[in-house]
């Protein structure tokens, strides 16, 4: 399969080196990282270390089988602008936050598949990206239900060997991702902790009321997720994650824009009933942004 990973950060790249394994990829990112993809091919370091050779760009190409978006949120229109130029067979987001796939079908033509991804990636230098943990794919029809694309691309993703769920419940899925960001990003980011920090003491229960919040809207929005199926899944990723420094952490401390309209701010917008939780962590991360 012919495949571009438009948005070849540390996910990205990850993503794109395991299916080079075994398809034709195209990765299309920033330099200095590209450039040297492009001339030294892109090393795998960590849980499992080879070398490939994809493509590499700045700019997305004419065409391909699949278009994988793993942007930030805030780059999605961007790009389905950029994508709505080129002769496309499927696009798969795995990106964190809410709204993305919806972003990219109002300007594409091919079937759009919503993704949630697990996987650990660190970009260390250009031209290298740290494996730091293995984890799966989920893909499926952003309504739910089953498709012939979903099903071809899961193939393809399984036979490069990245681990993959073809799912028909992806609703619920990326509510619960939703709910698990949700209580993790912005609170991480603000206190300048790792994960591991909402473990338990006052980080924990700070999580655990954003996720039950995240819950109660998602069943507001007919999505079956209960408020301790959320907490439950927060936990468990604060445990497998307790080193890591979340994407909304790392973002704040390098004076980027943060997801947080994806992610609590799209809470915040989705909610029938007043999310007072969601709220504040919403207007702190965004006065964050303002002062940077
Ligand atoms: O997805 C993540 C992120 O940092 O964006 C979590 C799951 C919180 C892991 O760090």
């Amino acid at each position: 399969m012919d495949i571009a990973v438009v948005g070849a950060g540390s996910l990205g790249s990850l993503l794109g080196g395991l299916l080079a394994r075994e398809h034709d990829v195209t990765l299309v990112g920033r330099d200095p990282h590209m450039r040297r993809v492009a001339a030294e091919g892109l090393r795998v370091a960590g849980v499992e270390q080879f070398r490939v050779t994809p493509a590499a760009r700045t700019d997305v190409p004419d065409s391909a089988d699949l278009a994988v978006v793993a942007v930030k949120s805030h780059d999605t229109a961007a790009v389905a602008d950029q994508l709505a130029g080129c002769e496309l067979g499927a696009c798969l987001s795995v990106q964190n936050g809410m709204g993305n796939e919806a972003t990219l079908a109002a300007a594409l033509d091919c079937p759009v598949l919503a993704g949630t991804c697990t996987y650990g990636a660190r970009l260390d230098e250009p031209g290298t990206v740290a494996f730091t943990g293995r984890g799966e794919v989920v893909l499926g029809p952003p309504a739910g239900g089953r498709s012939e694309t979903a099903e071809r691309v899961g193939a393809a993703f399984g036979g490069a060997g990245v681990e993959t769920t073809v799912a028909a419940d992806m609703p619920r899925r990326l509510w619960a991702k939703l709910a698990v960001n949700a209580a993790i990003n912005a609170a991480t980011a603000l206190a300048r902790v790792e994960n591991g920090a909402l473990a338990d003491g006052p980080g924990a229960a700070l999580a655990a009321d954003a996720a039950r919040e995240t819950a109660r809207v998602a069943r507001e929005q007919g999505v079956d997720l209960a408020d301790e199926r959320a907490v439950e899944l927060t936990r468990q990723v604060v445990r497998d994650t307790a080193a890591n420094r979340s994407s909304m952490l790392q973002d704040v401390e390098a004076g980027r824009a943060t997801e947080i309209d994806a992610i609590n701010g799209y809470v915040v917008a989705a909610a029938d009933e007043p999310v007072p939780v969601n709220e504040t962590l919403t207007r702190l991360v965004r006065t964050r942004e303002r002062a940077d």
